[in-house]
């Protein structure tokens, strides 16, 4: 398949104006009947109307009530062209489609006898015949029609204007969406389902209904979304000062789903996973996610709705955009300047997990991306994450206040439009009268920047320096870069600890941080009245997303690790420690010598283990050793084993050097009696949790009969997913017993499987053959994206040392489940051909057994999505 390229764009031939749709519902025929309103763009130089389709049959085509014959029309390759020479049209379109046979979950389908829509990126065109481009904005009306017993309830965008029966045990609903929408903002469900709901007053005094749909059976897993919702809704009144637009909105949940959720206008279609939520079958992790994911969907209504992009390249404009929105909104939830740290932290762990990987590979790509042959492998955390990232360095640049201004221009000039992230970027500009010209490279240019920083203080004149020096790797089609604006915040440490009062080349005295705005390749930056040798903390809150190097002595790190005012620093500078050490054990590991404890290092966890002035929620962040994936980031050769044999021996020497300490913060931080999500109850599970998981390491009596009793008494999933994985993950006499106990327990409840599968798929003892053997389990379905996720995708991406398997098995498996995924579902095939991306990094007795992997993917019959994808990585 060609790629597509951005510079290519030209503007739709024919605007849509109005689109009424009559669908008659049924599985194995559903009939679409489509009249459109067209009206010649006069930018365009095109004389036909586009429009686009895939996989749907074409039964007839009007225009202007005249039957269209083949002759009149020209179809290729999915495109219809039809040649006018009038300024104002209809179409009438009539298609055929099979939802019972739809496996791609896109466009419409059929999840547990119900029917469900996804329309974004390009799934409208497997519905009917249409210009399906994010530019065309049209108002939609909507006639369902079905049997009344299968499919008692009919939902769409907008407001329900009319419902009744049509006789012969049918039924209708009549939906119209007051607001113009790109067509892959359509939704539609239909079937059997039940819902929470909630009428609240807005900010302007109107009132809103509120519903949450699920299958029956639910409904007592409702009430966090609910919450979620209406605090995502207060929070963009306060912080925005944006208003739900609808007198309706809705969320549905579906089990079967290829994504997150979907923000379709009015009817917000949830993955089951990010809305069914109590204390039986949630965990801590799980109620947060809702709350993101419903803020997030609900933040699109204007971020992506309200104005959405010109074009999928822009894809990043609304993404990028709405993350921000969501990290600020769960951050705000949990309040405390603590609260705050720790999900910057959780967000930069994503970020350096899978961003930074992404960034370094053949699939890198610029936050607008330049070309692309299947969209649908363009939602990246490099798109999501890395633009989210993008945003927020607006906000560090400009301030809140000047944010907030840029985003009130932003809506004020392109509400109703479909724009381009250059508009974004000249909103935040002329709100603030500040030249942006040179932040444009962090939308062009891929690959993570290099920092470098060098200081040196001079006692005789006061004055401090700071050099910064940036670079940025080669990628794909962008071998050189041009320098990136970066802010980088920065504050001194004085010998106490304090931050010192900052004055930058003479000018005004700030406490605290300063935002130092490096635009040349190097730049020095000079503090004066520096009356000591201070402790530089860089990048505080991790001001742009930037590898920063700095030669931070063992004592400066851990000086700052005490001390530093910057929590996500005090976080940083342990995990530089760590993963110093890491790298060291690694080294050793691989060359058989004996691996040893670090005291220091030690120490200083201990030393925040301890202090029970942190939150238990940030202490432990900070005990928490990097994962697997970002020490490897940082080696050149990848050594898999390697890197397990050096975590797990810290982790093992931690536990016997802390036992007692794990012990104590074991006891003083258990939480009773009812359950509750909020931040601080789950921060004393999260470290009681870590505790466990480290004396688990011991693996010997004690350590059994204590995961064991938490598992006995477990009072929500949190706990109880902790300690199963705690025996999972040992020896303990009581762990088949255990699986097998929680497997039946929770039989009936499939987002608990999930767990159970995923729990399995990342122990430490689970080779290929154990995962092969769970999927001939009767709950195992590879047809389900989620139950694929928890087992194949956990083993793949979650559990490296086996995976990474020295006889290669792991990538024989690898290559046989991205084959039988693909034919089902390219997008979830696709995802998990990106395991192997990275092969060039691996030594090269595992290079070579990933290369005929990919190679034998590569000469099975694909998908275009999965075929991009393996061809990328073998370039
Ligand atoms: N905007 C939504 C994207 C999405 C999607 C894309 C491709 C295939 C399936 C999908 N489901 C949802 C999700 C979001 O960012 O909110
Ligand atoms: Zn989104």
């Amino acid at each position: 398949s060609p790629a597509i390229y951005r510079k290519d764009y030209t503007p739709p031939s024919y605007w849509v104006r109005t689109v009424h749709m009559g669908f008659d519902l049924d599985p194995s025929a559903t009939r679409v009947a489509t009249r459109i309103t067209l009206e010649r763009n006069f930018d365009s130089t095109e004389k036909a109307v586009v429009l686009y389709g895939d996989e749907v049959e074409l039964v007839q085509i009007h225009l202007n009530g005249k039957a269209l014959s083949k002759r009149d029309y020209a179809l290729k390759d999915g495109v219809l062209r039809i040649p006018v020479a009038v300024n104002e049209i209809t179409l009438d379109i009539e298609t055929l489609i099979r939802p019972d046979k739809n496996t791609s979950l896109m466009g419409l389908y059929v999840s547990s006898g119900n029917f469900f829509t996804q329309c974004e990126a390009e799934g409208f065109r497997k519905i009917t015949y249409f210009p399906d481009r994010p530019d065309v904005m049209a108002q939609y009306t909507v006639m369902l029609r079905a049997d009344k017993t299968k499919y008692p309830v009919l939902l769409s965008n907008g407001n329900l204007i009319e419902e009744g029966d049509l006789g012969d045990g049918r039924h209708y609903a009549l939906w119209e969406d007051p607001f113009k929408k790109p067509s892959y903002l359509f939704a539609l469900v239909a079937g059997q389902l039940v819902c929470q709901e909630e009428t609240i007053k807005l900010k302007s005094g109107r009132d809103a209904l509120l519903q949450v749909w699920v299958e029956d059976g639910n409904l007592d897993k409702t009430q966090h979304a609910m919450d979620s919702l209406i605090n995502s809704i207060r929070w963009d009144e306060e912080r925005f000062g944006l208003e739900l637009d609808l007198d309706r909105f809705m969320i549905v949940a579906v089990g079967d789903f290829n994504m997150g959720a979907m923000e379709n206008k009015g009817l917000n279609i949830f993955n089951t996973k990010y809305v069914l939520a109590n204390p039986r079958i949630a965990t801590d992790v799980d109620y947060a996610n809702i709350e993101a994911v419903v803020g997030h969907e609900y933040f699109h209504n204007w971020t992506g709705n309200r104005v959405t992009c010109r074009d999928w390249f822009q894809l990043s404009l609304k993404e990028g955009l709405t993350v921000f929105r969501d990290q600020e909104f769960s951050a705000d939830m949990v309040g405390t300047d603590s609260g705050r740290a720790v999900k910057r932290i959780d967000d930069v762990r994503v970020l350096r997990q899978a961003q930074f990987p992404e960034d370094a590979g053949p699939m890198a790509h610029p936050v607008r991306p330049d070309s692309f042959v299947e969209i649908s492998n363009f939602y990246t955390v490099t798109i999501y994450e890395k633009g989210a990232e993008v945003v927020r360095m607006y906000q560090t640049l400009l301030g809140r206040d000047g944010f907030r201004k840029g985003m009130d221009l932003y809506f004020k000039r392109h509400d109703g439009q479909a724009v381009e992230c250059d508009d974004f970027r000249a909103a935040m500009s002329a709100a603030n009268g500040r030249d942006l010209t040179q932040f444009e490279r962090w939308y062009s240019q891929a690959g993570t920047p290099r920092v470098t920083a060098k200081t040196s203080y001079d006692a005789a004149s006061k004055t401090y320096d700071i050099t910064l020096s940036q670079s940025c790797p080669a990628t794909p089609g962008q071998a050189k870069k041009l320098s990136f604006h970066i802010p980088v915040a920065v504050g001194l440490l004085d010998s106490s600890g304090k931050d010192m009062t900052l004055k930058l080349d003479g000018e005004v005295a700030t406490i605290g941080t300063v935002v130092l705005e490096l635009t040349s390749a190097q730049q020095t930056f000079r503090f004066t009245d520096v009356n000591e040798q201070p402790v530089p903390s860089m990048l505080r809150n991790f001001s742009a997303p930037i590898v920063l190097e700095y030669d931070y002595s063992e004592e400066e790190l851990a000086f700052l690790m005490a001390h530093d005012s910057d929590a996500f620093n005090r976080w940083e500078a342990g995990q530089r420690l760590a993963t110093r050490r890491l790298l060291a054990l690694t080294s050793s590991a691989q060359k058989s010598d004996a691996l040893s404890i670090d005291q220091a290092l030690s120490d200083s966890l201990r030393a925040t283990l301890n202090d029970t002035q942190l939150d238990p929620a940030f202490r432990e962040t900070v005990l928490t050793l990097p994962a697997e994936t970002v020490i490897a980031e940082q080696m050149d050769v990848i050594d898999p084993q390697a890197i397990h044999t050096a975590r797990r021996f810290l982790r093992h020497s931690l536990a016997q050097a802390l036992r007692a300490d794990f012990v104590a913060a074991y006891k003083a931080n258990q939480t009773r009696g009812n359950y509750s999500p909020d931040a601080t109850s789950s921060g004393k599970r999260a470290l009681k949790n870590l505790a466990l998981s480290y004396i688990a390491e011991l693996d010997d009596a004690d350590a059994h009969a204590l995961a064991q009793a938490q598992y006995d008494v477990a009072n929500n999933m949190t706990d109880r997913m902790a300690s199963l994985s705690a025996l999972a993950n040992s020896q303990a006499p009581g762990k088949a017993a255990a699986l097998a106990q929680f497997y039946s327990d929770f039989e009936q409840e499939p987002l608990v499987i999930d767990k159970w599968f995923s729990l399995q798929a990342t122990a430490r003892t689970t080779d290929v053959a154990a995962v092969r053997k769970l999927m001939l389990h009767p709950a195992f379905s590879i047809k389900n994206p989620n139950r694929a996720r928890s087992l194949i995708f956990s083993f793949c991406n979650g559990n490296p040392s086996r995976f990474h398997a020295a006889d290669g098995s792991g990538y024989v498996f690898w290559a046989e489940q991205v084959i039988a995924l693909d034919a089902i579902n390219p997008q979830v095939g696709a995802r998990l051909a990106r395991s192997l991306d990275r092969w060039r990094k691996y030594a090269p007795e595992l290079q070579e057994k990933m290369h005929a992997a990919l190679k034998r993917v590569a000469a099975a019959k694909l998908s275009k999505d999965t075929k991009e994808v393996v061809t990328k990585s073998l370039a």
